[in-house]
């Protein structure tokens, strides 16, 4: 899968995607991430590449002209396949897991980063699919949310991760929160690891974690315990 962004900040994005699972497997030829230089395509002499808006208001906005060439060139770059561009904005579809699946399934994502009080809405019109919010709240520029769409969508693509840490069996993929973990010592400051994780026992250890999850969920995510309930109705019990 190839991810291509859009940015006035490319070191800032390449610094966070270079690293750990995501920097090794761009090394590795399993995706590839490239940013783009928003600023490299402006025709303006002094490099300008925003403008302030019609109509008045505080602040400054990204101009056409810049960021459509850097697009127009980005798409001669990409490959054939599935191709979608999105735009990272508090007005859009907000993020999650089953919005990361669906965007794993492309060849070719491209992610636009707005700064400044953001874009030329004729751009969003001209280019973008869809607008993603990775939450509500206001950030300074699109960049960290371009890095977390990458971060979440890359580690669904198959060989990203080891086979031990599978993707299937996480608990937010499965509508859950995860159960507590434990690792040595046994004991620390008093506290003890729960006895069943050391009992080798796997079917008490597997009802033990779910236990948990669900207990977790009911706590802290209502709303996710709820969809979960949907999605797996508990069993009715057989009359004796
Ligand atoms: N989830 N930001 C976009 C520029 C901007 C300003 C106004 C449209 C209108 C954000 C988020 C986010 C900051 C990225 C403002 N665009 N992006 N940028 N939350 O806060 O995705």
């Amino acid at each position: 899968m190839r991810f291509d962004i859009l940015t006035l900040f490319p070191e800032l994005v390449n610094s966070v995607l270079g690293e750990s699972i995501i920097g090794r497997a761009q090394k590795n030829g399993i995706i590839s991430v490239f940013t783009h230089n928003i600023r490299d395509y402006t025709t303006n002499k002094h490099k300008k590449v925003d403008d302030t808006p019609y109509g008045g208001g505080k602040g400054m906005l990204m101009a056409t002209q810049p960021i459509c060439d850097c697009f127009d060139a980005v798409k001669a770059m990409q490959g054939d396949g599935k191709s979608r561009v999105i735009y990272v904005s508090p007005r859009g579809r907000i993020f999650n897991h089953s919005v990361a699946k669906e965007l794993s399934e492309y060849d070719n994502l491209t992610i636009l980063c707005g700064h400044y009080e953001g874009i030329d809405q004729r751009v969003i019109d001209e280019i973008v699919d869809e607008e993603i919010s990775i939450g509500d709240y206001v950030l300074t520029g699109g960049e960290l949310p371009a890095c977390i769409i990458v971060d979440a969508v890359a580690r669904l693509v198959d060989g990203v991760l080891s086979d031990e840490i599978c993707h299937e069996d996480e608990s937010i993929a499965s509508g859950l929160l995860e159960y507590p973990q434990y690792t040595r010592p046994p004991v620390f400051r008093g506290k003890a690891v729960p006895e069943v994780l050391l009992s080798g026992h796997h079917q008490n250890i597997d009802a033990w974690r779910l236990e948990r999850s669900l207990e977790l969920t009911r706590e802290r995510r209502p709303d996710l315990y709820e969809e979960y309930l949907r999605a797996h109705p508990p069993k009715p019990k057989k009359k004796k």
